[in-house]
């Protein structure tokens, strides 16, 4: 009986603060329609499909995306669009087909990046209000380390204020799954859709992952889970338990990394994106305007916005550009560069008020201020990096099966989150 009980932890801090990450991953729910329902409410509740090639005389296209509705039927992400179309038929053709009812039928709706990327710009506005580290995977999709920001025992109301947050300003829901590590709150977040929130504390993920089967392990698709299927192997517990020798010797790397993330293990940290490209910000008028008036107010506002924005971050610009949307939904970019890099906010507006000119007798319903071919300032370089491939943790990316959405964000780095407000 010599010395008093001894505090857990005190042995293996630097473990344990490893252990102890909150990791947040956030993923709209069936994003591109529920994007359509934003700006046409008569869509809710309806189910709703979005892709190309469903017009009359179109034969080839697919499904980007289906409300739950229509999944209900069926329909979902990179089917064909002629097998949508035999499980759910369109509203649009009701009455030309006595057979048909209204309860059979679905909306469709083709694809609008302008669009979607204008709103995933709000949500990620919000989710970098909530995070100090947030890493832009896709277009619908982020991961947030908050564990400076919240605690285990408090992290669900946490969690629940991030959705909230999102449903009240942007007006769609999102589906969050917490963890230590960044693969199991990518499984987490995908457990309970739509709208759903699954909690995976550090001593229960060996638990959560158990069950479910080997396809959902990060980096496996079908391919991979057939072989591991015919090693008798059919659900992340069964990895986790087998030997990883013959892992290893049929899938190389990826085999200790399955059978790792199968264990719950994975050392990745949240890392935000690398520089960004540009800043821009762009905003909708109500209507469609054509005065020239509210346009040069509305791209002064915006220059200064931007302008301001780049000044906070420390960057230098050599190319402004305007971005007008005309009706239907017509985009249009303009550009001019600088020899050389400035921050001038006077030459921001300038230059824009130029580059709309162009523009000043067409109606427009949106209006968009970029800077780019940005220079920073070379003290605080370290973080330049965070192109890696390989971001996308979903085994549906690993087999390249939504190849169409990867670079959404990557394409323009932060800038997506600074458009629009
Ligand atoms: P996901 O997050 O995979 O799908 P989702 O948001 O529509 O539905 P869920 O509720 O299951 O998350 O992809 C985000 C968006 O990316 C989706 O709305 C449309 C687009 N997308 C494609 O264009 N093609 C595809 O094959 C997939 C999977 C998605
Ligand atoms: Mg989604």
């Amino acid at each position: 009986m010599a010395d008093g009980p001894q505090l857990p932890g005190v042995a293996g801090d630097v473990d344990e603060d490893e252990e102890n990450r909150i990791v947040l991953h956030v993923d709209a729910d069936c994003f591109y329609a529920a994007c359509e329902r934003l700006r046409d409410p008569d869509l809710r509740g309806e189910p709703v499909v979005v892709g190309m090639g469903y017009e009359p005389g179109e034969t080839v296209g697919a499904v980007a995306t289906a409300s739950y509705e229509a999944r209900e039927f069926g329909v979902e992400s990179a089917q064909a669009i002629s097998t949508a179309l035999e499980r759910l038929p369109r509203r649009a053709d009701l009455q030309d087909d006595p057979e048909l009812t209204r309860a059979e039928t679905g909306h469709y709706r083709p694809v609008d990046m302008d669009h979607y990327e204008s709103v995933a710009a709000e949500v990620k506005a919000i989710l970098h209000d909530c995070a100090d580290v947030v890493r832009e995977v896709s277009v619908d999709e982020a991961y947030l380390d908050v564990t400076d920001r919240t605690a285990w025992e408090v992290v669900d109301g946490f969690a629940r204020h991030v959705k909230d947050r999102v449903r009240r300003e942007v007006g769609i829901t999102v589906s969050i799954g917490v963890a230590p590590t960044m693969s199991a709150a990518k499984i987490a977040s995908d457990f309970d859709k739509p709208d759903g929130l699954t909690v995976v504390r550090p001593d229960e993920v060996r638990e959560f992952l158990s069950p479910l089967e080997v396809d959902l392990l990060y980096g496996v698709g079908p391919v991979t889970a057939r072989e591991l299927r015919e090693l008798g192997l059919e659900t992340a517990g069964d990895v986790a338990a087998a030997d990883p020798g013959p892992l290893v010797e049929r899938f190389g790397e990826r085999g200790r990394e399955i059978y790792d993330r199968a264990r719950g293990e994975d050392d990745r940290e949240v890392e935000p994106r690398g520089r960004p490209k540009s800043f821009s910000r762009e905003s909708a008028f109500g209507s469609p305007v054509e005065e020239p008036g509210p346009k040069r107010e509305g791209i002064e506002t915006l220059a200064a916005a931007v302008a301001d924005r780049a000044r906070r971050e420390g960057a230098m610009y050599r190319t402004v550009g305007v971005k007008a949307v005309t009706p239907p939904y017509d985009v249009h970019t303009r550009e001019r560069s600088l020899p050389g890099p400035v921050d001038d906010p006077d030459l921001v507006s300038e230059i824009a008020l130029e580059l709309l000119t162009e523009f000043d007798d067409r109606r427009v319903r949106k209006l968009g201020v970029r800077v780019s071919n940005l220079e920073f300032a070379a003290t605080d370089q370290a973080s330049l990096d965070g192109w890696s491939a390989g971001d996308r943790g979903s085994s549906a990316g690993a087999d390249g099966t939504d190849a169409s959405l990867a670079s959404e964000t990557a394409a323009d780095g932060q800038t997506s989150l600074e458009d629009f407000s």
